[in-house]
């Protein structure tokens, strides 16, 4: 095994910081619930900027809320190597997911203060805001608008299911920046980005592996699928003479699957939420919203799936007299990852005596988003039996500290080019 590098994370101080953090929206089950830019993500926000500032890093938020953390580094002059991920989380959510990648980012500057290393290239820890796309679609919405994936205006304007839009909810805790959102000449794009997260599924547990090289994400396409019936009696009305949307729900919950499964084994299809109305049990329902999540690794299967929806729902809108409305709200191409960047994460499994994969992420991450303005790759590690997205999602310190040590090394040999 290689010899313990000089160069390392303190993992009891990370996994402190995280167990802090997941304070903040703890849920009875161990999890934790702190939606994008409600007063909990405020709290977190807050919390983190105040070790942000303790190790002497210099903040700026930009106009949808990103906050960037800057370590300058000995010539101001040359892009910044930058890493992190999000704090807000599934209204069900985890301790780990998003957290993990802004404290270990933290965590790698407060090793470079301990070891007195001033590096060439500036450091920086991003927090994006709203990655899970759970509150306000798009998903990966402060990465997105950074990118240049959607519109400033566009993300502003989303709103919650309460009608709040997301520029009142930045303003309301306070985090509506001034920097304009996107490289700039003061703030250039990243020289690489690095974002280390959980896997989020059960490959790296199954193979016994601690770190995956994420050589790239699936492309997605979310829809909002909108039935329209006619709300009636469930007693005197026939059954061949309803206009009842929740059966035609039920035929596209179905089909989503089936669309799915006909793109095996890398196709993913899932509608999570679905809306009734007036959702009483006496009435056939005449509204019903539903989510649609496809995902792909190849832009032609998610073409495919997406038409295979829309002409499914039109024989359906027929066959049930119903009116079916389906608007895509957010849509990315499946990404693959940097070289440069994947063999710096290499070099660094290689310095730790680690053993680890490369690895395809079926969620999306901020890192999809950056990797259109800088060269960006992504460091996993397992989660307890590949769960996240639910409150039990748990990881191991020691992958938790391999991962950041990961990142460590990696970060420090793109500052130092
Ligand atoms: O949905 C995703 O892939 C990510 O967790 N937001
Ligand atoms: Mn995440
Ligand atoms: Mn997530």
């Amino acid at each position: 095994m290689a010899s313990t590098p000089a160069l390392q994370v303190h993992s009891a101080r990370l996994w402190d910081s995280l167990m802090a953090l997941a304070q903040i929206g703890a849920t009875d089950k161990g999890g934790v619930r702190r939606l994008a830019l409600t007063e909990l993500d405020r709290q977190a926000r807050d919390l983190v900027c105040g070790w942000f500032r303790e190790a002497g890093l210099k903040l700026r938020v930009d106009q949808i809320g990103n906050v960037f953390a800057r370590r300058e580094g000995s010539n101001p002059k040359l892009a910044a190597v930058a890493t992190g991920s999000h704090i807000d989380t599934q209204p069900s959510g985890g301790k780990f997911d998003g957290n993990y990648g802004v404290l270990a980012g933290l965590e790698v500057v407060r090793s470079l203060n301990d070891a007195g290393l001033v590096t060439k290239r500036p450091i920086e820890v991003c927090i994006w805001t709203n990655e899970e796309g759970s509150r306000f679609t798009p998903v990966m919405m402060g990465s997105g608008v950074w990118a240049g994936a959607f519109s400033l205006e566009h993300a502003q304007q989303a709103r919650d299911s309460a009608g709040m839009t997301v520029l009142e909810a930045l303003r309301q805790i306070a985090y509506e920046g001034s920097v304009p959102c996107g490289p700039s000449t003061e703030h250039p794009s990243f020289h690489a980005y690095f974002e280390a997260h959980i896997e989020q599924g059960p490959v790296l547990e199954d193979a016994n592996l601690p770190i995956g090289e994420v050589i790239g994400a699936l492309g997605q396409r979310w829809f909002d699928v909108r039935i329209h019936g006619m709300d009636a009696h469930a007693g005197p009305t026939p059954m061949h003479l309803r206009k009842d949307a929740m059966l035609a729900a039920a035929a596209m919950v179905q089909e989503v699957n089936t669309i799915a499964l006909s793109h095996s084994p890398y196709g993913r299809g899932t509608v999570g939420s679905l809306r009734v109305e007036p959702n009483s049990r006496n009435v056939i329902p005449g509204y019903v919203q539903c989510s649609v999540d496809f995902r792909h690794p190849e832009l032609e299967g998610l073409i495919d799936m997406e038409a295979r929806l829309r002409r499914f729902a039109e024989q359906l809108a027929a066959q049930n007299r119903v009116d079916i409305d389906i608007e895509k709200v957010t849509e990315f191409a499946p990404c693959k990852f940097s070289n440069s960047c994947l063999d710096a994460i290499r070099q660094s499994i290689k310095t730790f005596g680690l053993s680890s994969m490369p690895i395809v992420s079926g969620a999306g991450h901020d890192a999809v988003y950056v990797a259109r303005q800088s060269p960006s790759a992504m460091i996993f590690i397992p989660c307890k039996d590949g769960i996240s997205h639910n409150e039990i999602e748990d990881a191991l310190p020691e992958h938790i500290e391999a991962g950041a040590n990961v990142l460590l090394g990696a970060m420090v040999e793109m500052a130092q080019q």
